[in-house]
């Protein structure tokens, strides 16, 4: 392969140092190093007892079972029964084929979702565990199979969601040949995994899978791949089932850390929350709640922490950020303490890192000790599980009162609502009707582009695990996927895909997966022909010159959902979305609503890049400017 770069073995496939995750042990030192390594440095590698199977067996509680000599694909399923795996998402091919084998036969105890693409299952994995908080698992053959899970296991990545995938790859013997098929998909994902592994010994199979599913859910959540050769999963060796194991949660906090924030709690005279989706992986609700009473102070969320504090609280004041609301980012910019509850100040939030919170000192709560002070200094820091940390703070913090400061925020609230026109059919108007449908109480999943910040905006989240949408690598095409996956996680709940039309196609292919199992969901298309969100800044910044933003074509996306086996209906005017939704609801299978609205209409308010947050400004703004 003259031309070719060489192939370099990763050392591990541990993701860089730009995120935290709890420093390596030794025993997850010895297997990534074992495992991830091609076939060209793997044969003078083989080792009789891993140090790894040493340590890790340490402490950990054996189920008692007897053992039995299985095969590595039914050590996979065994593994998977382990952790109470009851549903997964993928797609077959040669690779994989001997574990599609034993699926066939577990068919009873572990239900496989078929989607379109493997993208889509990658997705749907990622919907299904953002919406129950479990782990969500996905498969997929080597090769374009694998490399079309990339964007899921990146989307996941970027928003912390516990995910494993698992891959096979082609036999030790083929590794590092250019096989058929073969992609080096462990070190493609390893900047966008929490962990990889290569799995080249039947032997280190099922810790090495056990390992996966703890790595993926301890501390702060995210991706880890499985990468299995075929002839592991062919090969045979004992196996004896075990409980599931956790690794230590980070704690890195100590008592003068609860000390030092209480005293700063004490000490502000206008404080903010400020709630990321942290709150929601550590299921923080409560005590969140419980906190900002004791503070008496405004709460605002990021795009990610939306249900962990009640949408529709008196002192809620809205998302921050790019398309935050004026309430929330110009009482940031004036509060004298920011306190960020498992948050991590990302740019679409704080906009410029030296105009952001001015006058405020930051209190900054996470888990992964890598957040402070990345983006923003903080002038104190508490480092682990925010549950448990608030309620510590909680029993030591007395009941604060800012009544001035409070009359202010409710005055900016009420003199600065979210406005959209009211005249016609927009997606604001969508959104607030299916709240009302579905009584606040459906799980939401979003596209990427206006309607997902409309969505955010409108839909008053009250619980957390209610609104998912790729916040981190904004990812066109996320929501159908995690739609369907959210559904078999939560079916007693209603679950709708709100998307835009751009988005749609990248991923419609979904709309099949629904239909062959008949799953209730609704795909709303917020149809405005064009890419909204690229389109509202070539109007405001580009001169409104309109470069390849224009979806102009015959597309009928009714006729496309029938065609893929839904139930479709276009909704063009404001009186009929309404009956559409209560058609979708009760409907037993997947339904698309087409909903037509105009080509200009804006998300507002708005930040624009790198501006301080009080630049915030709306449609009224402008065309106070414009006359
Ligand atoms: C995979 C991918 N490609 C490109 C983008 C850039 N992008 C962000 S929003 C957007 C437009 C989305 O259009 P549409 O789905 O119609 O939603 P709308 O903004 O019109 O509501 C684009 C192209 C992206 N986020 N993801
Ligand atoms: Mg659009």
């Amino acid at each position: 392969m003259a031309g070719r770069k060489a192939k370099t073995a990763p050392e591990t496939t541990e993701a860089p140092k730009r995120r935290g995750r709890p420093p390596k042990n030794a025993a997850e030192k010895a297997v990534s190093a074992k495992t991830t390594k091609t076939a060209k440095t793997v044969k003078a590698e083989k080792t009789t007892k891993s140090a790894a199977g040493k340590a890790t067996g340490r402490g950990r509680k054996k189920e008692g079972g007897s053992t039995q000599i299985l095969s590595g694909s039914q050590i996979v399923i065994e593994c998977l029964k382990e952790q109470g795996v009851d549903t997964v998402f993928g797609y077959p091919g040669g690779t994989i084929l001997n574990i599609y084998d034993e699926l066939y036969k577990h068919s009873d105890e572990i239900h496989h979702v078929l989607t379109s693409h493997e993208q889509g299952a990658a997705h749907a994995a990622d919907g299904y565990a953002r919406a129950t908080g479990k782990v969500g698992v996905c498969m997929a053959t080597s090769g374009p199979g694998a490399t079309n899970l990339v964007t899921g296991i990146a989307t996941a990545y970027m928003d912390s969601v516990p995910l494993v995938a698992i891959t096979a790859n082609v036999t030790l013997p083929w590794l590092g040949k250019d096989t058929f098929q073969e992609v080096d998909i462990a070190g493609v994902t390893m900047p966008i995994t929490k962990h990889g592994f290569i799995v080249k010994d039947v032997t280190k199979l099922a810790d090495t899978i056990r390992k996966a599913f703890a790595i993926a859910k301890s501390g702060r959540p995210g991706p880890v791949l499985v990468d299995i050769t075929k002839d592991v999963t062919a090969a045979k060796c004992e196996y004896k089932k075990e409980k599931p194991y956790l690794l230590p949660q980070p704690k890195r906090y100590t008592e003068e850390d609860i000390d030092a924030a209480v005293e700063l709690l004490k000490s502000s005279e206008r404080p903010f929350l400020y709630v990321g989706g942290g709150a929601i992986i550590s299921g923080a609700s409560a005590e969140l709640a419980e906190f900002a009473k004791k503070m008496d102070a405004p709460v605002c969320d990021s795009l990610m922490g939306k249900g962990a504090y009640d949408g529709t609280a008196d002192n809620y004041t809205g998302m921050i950020g790019m398309h935050g609301t004026k309430t929330t980012n110009i009482g940031v910019s004036k509060c004298d303490l920011l306190i960020a509850l498992g948050a991590r100040f990302s740019d679409r939030v704080i906009s410029n890192p030296k105009t952001f919170a001015p006058n405020a000192k930051i209190l900054h709560i996470d888990i992964d000790a890598a957040e402070i002070n990345k983006n923003i200094r903080a002038t104190a820091s508490v480092v682990g599980d925010l549950k448990e940390i608030l309620q510590k703070i909680n029993k030591k913090l007395p009941k604060q009162n800012h009544s001035e400061w409070m009359d202010k925020i409710r005055d900016m609230k009420e003199k600065m609502p979210l406005q959209y026109p009211h005249s016609r059919l927009t997606c604001p108007y969508i959104i607030e009707a299916l709240y009302d449908v579905t009584k606040g109480k459906a799980i939401v999943t979003t596209d990427v582009g206006q309607h997902q910040i409309w969505a955010a905006q409108f839909y008053q989240f009250t619980e957390p695990r209610t609104l998912l949408t790729s916040g981190g690598l904004g990812t066109m095409g996320y929501g159908l996927g995690a739609c369907i996956g959210a559904k078999f996680g939560r079916p007693d709940k209603i679950v709708v895909n709100i998307g835009g039309d751009g988005c749609f196609r990248m991923n419609m292919n979904e709309l099949a997966t629904a239909a062959r199992y008949q799953v209730p969901i609704i795909q709303i298309i917020i149809n405005n022909h064009v890419l909204g969100m690229v389109r509202q800044w070539q109007n405001l910044f580009y001169g409104q010159r309109y470069s390849q933003t224009v979806l102009e074509d015959a597309v009928d996306y009714v006729k496309v959902a029938e065609g893929l086996g839904c139930t479709a209906i276009r909704v063009t005017r404001k009186e009929e979305i309404v009956p559409a939704l209560q058609q979708a609801i009760k409907a037993k299978g997947p339904v698309v609503l087409d909903c037509i609205i105009k080509e200009d209409d804006k998300v507002f308010p708005m930040v624009p890049g790198g501006q301080p947050l009080e630049a915030v400004f709306d449609d009224a703004d402008m065309k106070a400017k414009q006359s």
